[in-house]
C-alpha cells in the first residue's frame, strides 16, 4: 500500500513536496501535514482528499503515518527528527540537518542509539542529472585526476530574515555537501573572503563572498556565493580536471532569436532550477521507506556539513582558514547509499 507520509511545516518547501507527494510521486500519499500555524496547515491540505492537519507532530503520529518529510526552518529540526525517530519512522528532512554541528551530533547519536539508519538529508543536489554526470566523470577517471571546482551560487534576492551567517548555513551548505560528494572526500578546511559589497544586498549581509574549500587530498573549490544577484537563480560549477574541463548548470532551453536578437530566459529559482532533482530525491526516499530502508544523503553528511559550516562561519569573522575537524564517523554510515564519503 502506499506510503502515508506527515508533512511538518507547510511553508514554501513543505508545500512544494505536498504538491510533488501528492500529483508526482509513485506509492505516496499526503496523510497528515503539521504546522504550528494550524490555518496555514489545513489550507494545505483543502484538495487531498483523506489527508488531515494538526499544530503538532504527535498528533499526526497519533494519528498513524509511515513517513516523516520535514520542512520546517532548520532551527526545529533536531526537535521534531529526536520525536520521529523516536517513533522509528523513516524522515527526509530538508537540508539543514541542524543549524549547528553540537545538534547535528546529537541526532547522530540518537541514530546510532536507534541502531539503523531512518534519515536521508534533503541535500537535492545529488539528484540534479548534470551534478550526477560530472560524479561520474570524476569516478570514470576519463579526463584524468579532478584538480579544481570553481562554483557560482547565484540568488536573485533574500527572503526577510537572512542573516550574513546564512550565506554560509543556508546556501554554500549545498557547496559543502556536494563538493564532499563529488570527490568522496571530507572537507579539511574553509575560509572565507569578503570584498566589495554589493549596494543592493539589505543591511548586515555583506554580499557576494568568496568561499574556499579544501578536501583531504587537496582538491579545491572556490564558491562565489552571492544570493542577491538580482539577474535570476545560478547554480553553476566548471571543474578542473588534469585532461580537460567540464562546465555544469547553465541555461540551455529554447534559444530565441528574433527582431535582431537572440536570447532565452534565466531560471528563476531553485525550485524550477531543481525541481527534477526534488522529484527523484522524494522519489527515491519513498521507494526505499516502501521496502524498509533508507538511502541518499545520510544525517553523516547532515553533521560533516554542518561541521563545514560551523568553520565557515568562524572563517567569516576572522578572516582566517579555519581547520574542520569532525568526529570519528560511526560504522553505521560505512558505505550507504549515495555516501562514499
Ligand atoms: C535555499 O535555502 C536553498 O536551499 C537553495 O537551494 C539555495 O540556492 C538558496 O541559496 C538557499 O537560501
Amino acid at each position: 500500500r502506499d506510503l502515508r507520509v506527515a508533512v511538518i511545516g507547510a511553508g514554501r518547501m513543505g508545500a512544494d513536496h505536498i504538491h510533488r507527494l501528492h500529483t508526482r510521486t509513485h506509492g505516496a500519499e499526503v496523510a497528515a501535514v503539521v504546522d504550528v500555524d494550524l490555518d496555514r496547515a489545513t489550507a494545505a491540505v483543502a484538495d487531498i482528499p483523506g489527508a488531515r492537519a494538526f499544530a503538532t507532530p504527535a498528533e499526526a503520529y497519533a494519528a498513524g503515518v509511515d513517513a516523516v518529510l520535514l520542512a520546517t526552518p532548520g532551527f526545529l529540526h533536531e526537535e521534531a527528527l529526536l520525536e520521529a525517530l523516536g517513533q522509528d519512522l523513516p524522515i527526509l528532512c530538508e537540508k539543514p540537518l541542524t543549524p549547528d554541528v553540537a545538534s547535528a551530533w546529537r541526532v547522530v547519536e540518537a541514530e546510532v542509539a536507534l541502531g539503523r539508519q531512518r534519515i536521508q538529508v534533503g541535500f537535492m543536489r545529488r539528484y540534479d542529472a548534470e551534478y550526477a554526470a560530472l560524479g561520474q566523470t570524476i569516478r570514470s577517471g576519463d579526463l584524468g585526476e579532478l584538480l579544481m571546482l570553481h562554483c557560482r551560487h547565484r540568488n536573485p534576492d533574500t527572503p526577510p530574515g537572512f542573516t550574513n551567517e546564512m550565506l554560509i548555513n543556508d546556501s554554500v551548505v549545498h557547496e559543502f555537501d556536494v563538493v564532499r560528494y563529488l570527490t568522496g572526500e571530507e572537507i579539511t578546511s574553509v575560509a572565507v573572503r569578503l570584498g566589495k559589497a554589493s549596494a543592493k544586498a539589505p543591511s548586515g549581509q555583506h554580499d557576494p563572498q568568496h568561499v574556499l574549500i579544501e578536501t583531504a587530498s587537496g582538491v579545491l573549490a572556490d564558491v562565489e556565493i552571492f544570493v542577491n544577484a538580482q539577474f535570476g537563480y545560478e547554480v553553476a560549477t566548471e571543474a578542473a580536471f588534469e585532461d580537460g574541463i567540464v562546465d555544469i548548470g547553465r541555461d540551455t532551453g529554447p534559444y530565441v532569436r528574433r527582431a535582431g536578437r537572440w536570447g532565452g530566459s534565466i531560471t528563476p529559482s531553485f525550485v524550477e532550477r531543481f525541481g527534477a532533482a526534488y522529484d527523484l530525491e522524494v522519489q527515491a526516499w519513498v521507494d526505499a521507506a516502501r521496502r524498509g530502508e533508507i538511502g541518499g544523503p545520510s544525517a553523516w553528511d547532515g553533521y560533516a556539513t554542518a561541521a563545514c559550516c560551523e568553520a565557515g562561519v568562524a572563517a567569516q569573522g576572522s578572516g582566517e582558514k579555519v581547520t574542520v575537524t569532525l568526529n570519528e564517523k560511526p560504522a553505521l554510515y560505512a558505505g550507504s547509499g549515495h555516501d562514499r564519503v
